[in-house]
């Protein structure tokens, strides 16, 4: 691979990287995601001028209320895909069940798992949003059902995001590293510019919603105290802290230059009974694919994310991932 080439000629040259099953569905498909991306890119981009912010005074199977970009992102995404031919089934953080293909539209071997906005607090005032995808194949023949998508992240073939900021980048992996593609506007399409995104296995930069500080556990606490106790504290050097309100926005960063994110559990969401607030399927197995393919670690603090058995499509979970040797010294202070 070289920096420049188009995101169809990236996918030609990973074919002998793809099991011979997927390759050419699979550069297919990915094709039809960039589509998708670039139409919300265009969308996201004119905001008001195109009369798609606020809310759409609804809420989504979360219970959280929809922006009218999360419906319309939704229909972007299931539209420009559906009649590939490559899917079997749509499942998203926008719709309670899975969607099914068509009965009048060939079916295809894919599942596809997504967050179509993701940071949608951040519409609004012009920060960064996302797309984040998961592809997962569908065993049988027939139309899917909801149990078909709950697949651990292990079982993913493919993982990606398109990060909607100063500029447009769609970000995946094939399980063979990862990379990175900038919109280029001129030819409407994506052109690699990061052909292998690493995670440095140590950081001084953390990125935690420290409103939520009162309701940490014992083991977070006690890493964030630490980090801001700076150079004369145990971890003996000074932290930065950052937070985008956007998981893409943080993840990218730790893509590209090494940090931590944590959306931990805490007494909050115990009390609510939940147990975490960011979704396994289409948010934490799809980042901690790429995390992990890029040499960092995805964990819950008790468990790698990636191993855990779905037992739901909206399913939660705490989130810790980032930088290797952070992770690991973050999940030292939740088993001890
Ligand atoms: P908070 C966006 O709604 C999201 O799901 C993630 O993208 C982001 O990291 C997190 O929630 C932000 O949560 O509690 O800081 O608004």
């Amino acid at each position: 691979m070289q920096a420049g080439q188009t995101l169809a000629e990236y996918l030609q040259s990973q074919r002998h990287v793809m099991p011979e099953q997927d390759a050419k569905a699979l550069e297919a498909l990915l094709l039809k995601v960039a589509h998708a991306c670039i139409r919300l890119t265009w969308l996201v981009r004119r905001g008001e001028l195109a009369g798609v912010l606020g809310a759409a005074g609804q809420e989504n199977v979360q219970g959280e209320e929809q922006k009218k970009l999360d419906i319309i992102a939704n229909e972007v995404f299931i539209g420009s895909i559906e009649t590939s031919g490559l899917l079997a089934g749509f499942a998203s953080e926008e719709m309670d069940n899975h969607y099914p293909i068509r009965e009048d539209l060939t079916r295809g071997q894919y599942l596809l798992t997504f967050d179509p906005l993701d940071g949608s607090s951040n519409i609004d005032v012009n920060g960064s949003t996302g797309t984040i995808f998961s592809i997962t194949r569908h065993g049988g023949s027939d139309a899917p059902v909801d149990a078909d998508f709950l697949q651990a992240g292990t079982e993913q073939v493919c993982a990606g995001y398109c990060l909607y900021s100063s500029a447009s980048m769609l970000v995946l992996t094939l399980g063979d590293g990862v990379v990175g593609f900038t919109l280029d506007d001129e030819r409407n399409g994506f052109v690699l510019t990061h052909p292998n995104m690493k995670v440095p296995a140590q950081t001084s930069e953390f990125a935690i919603n420290a409103a939520y500080s009162g309701y940490w556990q014992p083991p977070v606490k006690r890493y964030i105290s630490e980090c801001v106790a700076g150079s004369d504290g145990p971890l003996g050097k000074s932290y930065n802290m950052r937070w985008a309100g956007s998981m893409v926005g943080d993840i990218h960063r730790i893509l590209c230059r090494g940090g931590v994110f944590l959306y931990p559990l805490d007494e909050r969401m115990i009390k609510a009974g939940k147990d975490g607030k960011l979704r396994l399927l289409y948010e934490a197995n799809p980042m901690g694919m790429l995390i992990e393919q890029a040499g960092g670690k995805a964990h819950t603090g008790l468990v790698p994310i990636m191993d855990i058995a779905p037992d739901s499509l909206h399913q939660r979970v705490p989130v810790i991932m980032g930088s290797a040797e952070e992770v690991d010294l973050i999940v030292s202070y939740h088993l001890n």
